[in-house]
């Protein structure tokens, strides 16, 4: 790799490492929400994926239509919403006509914008199971849609659950529906709080999204997973691995003395942490991640205080290392441009900061996908503060003994 290495390069190398990542995983797992203004269609969503919409249960309640949302274009999750208006016998059929439109075009296009599986929403404490309802899964199963019953607001405590809930769901078991999984999922989407006595918690809702897993296409699966929020085990697996691929390519055990210079290092943490941000569902700003990763690494653009010290630490190890294994010259270079000499990097000094530097992209990507809204307002310096808590953290708990140190200077 050229020594010459710079931001402008650097940067488009981790666009095109993120493109390579979002290959690998696939489309978009698109899921479509049918249901009554104020079902709780949203909120649903919101809870089991962290997609915050626009509000809506206002306005024309007659008014039908279909709208797709993927935010952002290449997330591993799209929403067809159909918002804020009542099920009647007179809206089935245009809704139906627009969802087979949909599927139509996605099968003649790339199906980025097909329809994977349909969650028909009914809140439960209206106790309301309509005969259009009815017709509209049974029209939606027939366009070969898994159509999954949800009915929200369920309290239940324990193994008592309320009612009301359990007839209607009973009501709706009775028409024999073709429903996906099979029966009707009882959900509570957020902690229902009543004046009086107990807190219902949220449940139910990992339930339906094990079981809407099942019915989706496989090549979807992936990008459903990442895409929920319920548990991190599956992006946590994928992210592990990422990171020992990352470091079993970056540092070849069997090159004598293993060694690396700090372009190539650049450019495995690029890889590495935009496979966990696609592992983890995140939406990756490049500029800010390799402005993140530069400051970090080299230090050497508008550099806040701290930042660069690894960098330095790291050329620190690696000369005193190959000062005393090897001969240093030829493992220090100078690179045009930045102000500073970077060295190479041997296994010992290389293997467990990269490690570090993997886990605490995981916490700061676990973190994002808690709180969806700072994606959006974050930036770089955001994430660079981010970033280094978790990493101090990190180290604080697990990492070498010698950042450790350094960290606590
Ligand atoms: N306690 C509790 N409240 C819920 C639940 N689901 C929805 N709500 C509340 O019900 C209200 C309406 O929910 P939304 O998710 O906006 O309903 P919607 O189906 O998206 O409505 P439209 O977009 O208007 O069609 C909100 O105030 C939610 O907080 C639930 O499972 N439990
Ligand atoms: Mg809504």
């Amino acid at each position: 790799m050229s020594a010459e290495w710079n931001f402008e390069e650097f940067s488009r190398s981790i666009l095109k490492m993120y493109r390579e990542e979002l290959t690998e995983r696939g489309g978009s797992f698109n899921l479509a929400l049918f249901g009554d203004a104020g079902a709780g269609k949203s909120t649903l969503v919101n809870t089991v994926f962290g997609v915050e919409q626009a509000q809506t249960g206002i306005g024309n309640r007659q008014t039908v239509h279909l709208q797709f949302y993927r935010e952002p274009d290449d997330g591993p999750l799209g929403i067809w919403d159909t918002p804020g208006f009542e099920i009647g016998a007179g809206t089935v059929p245009t809704l139906i006509a627009a969802v087979e439109r949909t599927l139509q075009k996605a099968k003649q296009g790339n199906g980025d914008e097909s329809i994977h599986a349909v969650w028909f929403v009914t809140r439960s404490a209206t106790a309301r199971f309509l005969d259009a309802h009815a017709e509209l899964i049974r029209s939606l199963h027939g366009l070969g849609l898994p159509v999954f019953s949800v009915l929200t607001c369920v309290d239940r405590l324990d193994d008592r659950v309320d009612p009301e809930a359990l007839a209607l769901a009973e009501a709706i078991t009775a028409r024999q529906l073709p429903l996906a999984g099979g029966k009707v999922f009882l959900v509570n989407s957020i902690e229902t709080v009543p004046l009086a006595g107990p807190t219902y918690p949220v449940h139910g809702v990992r339930e339906l999204l094990d079981a809407t897993v099942q019915e989706i296409p496989e090549s979807v699966r992936i990008a459903a997973m990442a895409a929920q929020r319920l548990d991190f085990t599956v992006q946590r697996a994928r992210s592990k691995n990422i990171i020992r691929v990352a470091i079993a390519g970056a540092l070849p055990a069997h090159s004598a003395p293993p060694v690396l210079d700090m372009a190539s290092l650049l450019a495995v943490h690029g890889g590495m942490m935009s496979g966990i941000s696609v592992a983890y569902g995140v939406p990756v700003d490049v500029k800010a991640l390799t402005h993140l990763l530069w400051k970090i690494l080299v230090g050497g653009v508008a550099v806040k205080e701290g930042a660069g010290w690894l960098a330095r630490e790291l050329t620190k190890r690696a000369t005193e290392e190959a000062g005393k294994k090897v001969a240093a010259k030829g493992l220090i270079k100078f690179v045009p441009g930045l102000n500073f000499v970077v060295g190479a990097v041997s296994t010992v000094v290389g293997a467990p900061a990269m490690y570090t530097v993997g886990r605490a992209w995981m916490d700061v990507c676990e973190y994002l996908r808690h709180h969806p809204e700072e994606i959006k307002s974050g930036g770089e310096t955001r994430y660079l503060d981010l970033f280094l808590k978790c990493y101090q953290e990190r180290v604080r708990d697990s990492g070498p003994s010698w950042l450790s140190a350094l960290l606590r200077r």
